[in-house]
Order: C-alpha cells, then structure tokens, then sequence
C-alpha cells in the first residue's frame, strides 16, 4: 500500500480526551475515531489490527474442535425474560422497541440465544459435546466508558459457549477453553495470567479471568511471579487428551482478582520476594455456570439410560477489540506503538527519504514490487515529506521493520532496515534486506 494513496490520518497532537497511552496511540495512529460515548469506527489500520487479532483467535478456537456459527446482534426480550435475566441485567442492557411494539435488545452476551438454538435441535447425549462460538459485537451500556476501545460501550467479542452431559464432561471443555486462551495470548505476544474470579451476571462458580499485567489496568491482581516465565507455545497440545496437567499446572500457584483476594492465604502461599501485586487488564474470561440456562430454558437431552437431563454449561469470552489497546499497553515506547509480528498491520514500513529524487523512487518501486510479490504485506511512504516526519510517523505506527532509501545510501549500495522493537539499524545490500526483512 502507498501511504499517498491510504487512508491513514495521523495526529501529531495528542488527544486531550484519552487519558491513556494505548487511547492515545490509538488516536494519534489514525487507527480509530470515537462515534459517540464508548462507541468507535476503525480505519483502515486499526482495522487490520483487528482483522489480525480476530484471525489468531478463530484459528485456535477452531484447533480447540469449537465451531464458528454468527449470531445476531439484536435479540428477543422475550427470551432473556425465559432465563430471568431481563429484570436483572438492568441499566447496562439496551433495551429497544421495533415498529410493532415488541421488546427487543442489543445483546451483551448470548447464552440465553445460544441456549434456544441448542434446545430446538439437540435431544439426545450422542450429540454432546459441542463447543459454538462467533464474533460478533456486543452493547453494554457501561456508566463510565473509558480508556477507548478497552472499556466501550459496544465492542468486539469473542463468545464460546459449551454444552457436555454432566459436569465432567463440562470440566473437560473449559479445560480446552482455559489451554486454547493460554495460546491465543500468547500468540498474541502477551503474557496473560489466569486467575480465580468472581463470575457476575454471568454466573456459576468455577470462573478465570485472563490478565494481563500493566499499571493502566482496572483491576487489582495479585499472583506468583513464577507466572512470569511459564511457556505454553513451546508444546504441542492434543485436544482429546486429558488437559488437566496443564490446566493444573497453571492453577496451582496463587493468581486472583481483587475480589477473590485474600491477603492473609496469599501471605501464606507465596513467599515475599515472590508476591505480585499490581494492576492488570482482563482479556478474556471464561465461566462454567452448569445448568444456570438450561434448566430454566428447558435445554434437555436424554441420557444412555433415556432420564432427560439439562445440560450443563461453560461460557468463554474474549475481548477482541479490547485487545488492540491491551497489546499497545503492554507494547509501547515514547515514540510509539510497537506491533508483535503476529499482528501488525504490515509487516513492514518503506520509506523513501527523497521523493523528488529519480534513483530512489527507482530503488523503492523496486523494492516494493519485490516485497509484495513475495507476499511482504508493506507501507510504501512515498509521500513528498521531511524525513522526520516520515521517521517519525513509521515508529508512531510501530511495524516490525523499517526499510530506509536514501540518496547517500544508495551511492554506496546499501539501504538501511530498522527493527522497530530493538531499535537497531544496519545497512545491507538489497538482497540482504529483503532476505533480513523476511527471516
Ligand atoms: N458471556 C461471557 C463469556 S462468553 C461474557 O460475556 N463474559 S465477559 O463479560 O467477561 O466478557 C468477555 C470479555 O469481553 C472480557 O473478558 C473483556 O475482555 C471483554 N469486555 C467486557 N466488557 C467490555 C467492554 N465494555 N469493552 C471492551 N471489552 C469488554
């Protein structure tokens, strides 16, 4: 993509409005603008992001064996009536009426319609289990939406929801929910921590919250630092195995939100120098509510011995949107974002230092038609500006890698790649940057 061609509109002010870095990254990327009170559009960068996370979340949740289905955003009052939850969702819930009268609303969540769709067609213990999830947008009306996309009002997620015989096979479920979040944060460059929590209008009594640590965070979180350095991406995980080693050997330690906190059994489990107490943000959260919906809805199947019992229930979220502002919490320096390879928008950003020169433009058409031909998705700035500014908005943007041409360099032979992250810079022959750039 040329940059004189794309719609990108960076801000060299920063915004009054964000009071945090990632609202402010976010803003000043030209990756999103605010609509109304927690509600944004994504431009094209921010899109990209958004795409890239929402790719690295289906992939796992697919590898998982859960399967995608789209349900839609407005729902049925009458349905949330079915599971008492109308009445008790309250202000958060926004409630509409259509031409006819009838009560409507834009949904928060969706066990209650995932549950009618499972009821209508699901008789029988031979079909259990199954695992559905989509990506869909929700709406809650938040009384203090802030910090941008990290706590809007209507916002992108990821909702999984399982159905097993008994509580066993639901056990086994979140087992495979709880790994395949462990690789999808990780994936995604971050280190999230799986903690006890409290499971609020969702309900049920077996919940983790995934956190990840960074002094903007809206909870409180205290936990083992061992956390720190545990590894999931370095094995291979068998779905249909048994998962509870795993799962167990990322329980064991102390991790709990504040309101599962109890200074007094975290003083006796984890030694001084080893306790963590700081502040974190909750990228996913994942629930096992038993037969919460589907005893009030009638979600019954029969069992081997023909009994009709309810099934029991796990529900698995993921922030979507969220995380694009938690990435650039936890991936950031003064100059700017700093995308991990996984999800930038483009793998790397070329820069033509003097436009208006004929050798140049040559070497970076070049240098762009070979990047893409290879499948290097790539930022051409080919716009007639200082190369500060250009130096400036590339490390605002924070792709993975920088290919700089210059007049001088090219007298010489060389251009010049930069590593966003490191921040180290070499100059290379042509063929050595590519071959650099795409190692
Ligand atoms: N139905 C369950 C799980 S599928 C559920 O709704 N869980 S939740 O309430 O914990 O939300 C799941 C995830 O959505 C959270 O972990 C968080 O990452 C994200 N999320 C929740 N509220 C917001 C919000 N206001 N803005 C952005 N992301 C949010």
């Amino acid at each position: 993509m040329r940059l004189t061609a794309y719609f990108m509109p960076t801000l060299k002010e920063t915004p009054s409005e964000a009071q945090i870095v990632s609202h402010r990254l976010m803003l000043r990327a030209g990756m999103v603008r605010q609509a109304s009170a927690g509600i944004y559009s994504w431009l094209p960068l921010g899109m990209r992001v958004l795409k890239n996370i929402e790719r690295i979340v289906r992939e796992e949740q697919n590898l998982a064996g859960a399967q995608e289905v789209l349900m839609p955003t407005i729902q049925s009052a009458d349905l949330w009536r079915q599971s008492g939850r109308y009445d008790a969702y309250g202000p958060e819930m926004l409630r509409i009426t259509d031409r006819h009268g009838r009560e409507m609303l834009y949904g928060p969540t969706n066990e209650e319609l995932i549950t009618e769709i499972f009821r209508n067609s699901v008789k029988s213990y031979r079909d259990l289990p199954k695992l559905l999830y989509h990506i869909q947008w929700k709406f809650r009306d938040e009384v203090r939406p802030r910090f941008g996309v990290m706590r809007g009002r209507e916002f992108l997620m990821k909702d999984n929801y399982s159905f097993d015989l008994d509580f066993a096979g639901a056990k086994r479920s979140y087992n495979k929910m709880f790994v395949s979040y462990l690789r999808t944060f990780a994936r995604l460059g971050l280190k999230a921590i799986p903690m006890a929590a409290e499971s609020g209008p969702i309900g049920g009594d077996l919940s983790h919250e995934f956190i990840i640590l960074a002094d903007t965070g809206e909870s409180a979180v205290y936990c083992h630092r061992d956390f720190i350095d545990f590894d999931v991406l370095g094995q291979t995980i068998d779905y249909e195995s048994d998962l509870e080693p795993i799962v167990s050997h990322w329980t064991k330690l102390y991790a709990r939100t504040d309101d599962k906190h109890d200074p007094e059994v975290f003083d006796k489990q984890v030694p001084a120098d080893k306790q963590v107490s700081r502040r974190g943000i909750e990228v996913g959260h994942i629930f096992y509510f038993g037969t919460k919906y589907s005893e009030p809805m009638g979600a019954v199947v029969s069992t081997a011995e023909g009994q009709p019992v309810p099934v029991h229930m796990g529900s698995y979220g993921i922030g979507v949107s969220r995380l694009a502002g938690a990435i650039i919490e936890a991936s950031h320096d003064q100059n700017g974002i700093i995308w991990p390879d996984s999800v930038a928008p483009f793998h790397v950003g070329l820069i033509n230092l003097k436009a208006a020169d004929t050798g140049c433009a040559k070497m970076c058409d070049e240098l762009y038609g070979k990047l893409r031909a290879a499948g290097v998705e790539v930022l051409f700035d080919d716009r007639d500006e200082r190369p500060g500014t250009k130096f400036a908005d590339m490390d605002l943007i924070g792709l993975p890698w920088q290919l700089v041409v210059g007049p001088r360099g090219l007298e010489k032979g060389v251009v010049e790649v930069k590593h966003r992250r490191g921040g180290e810079r070499q100059e290379l022959s042509v063929e050595s940057a590519l071959a650099r750039i795409s190692a």
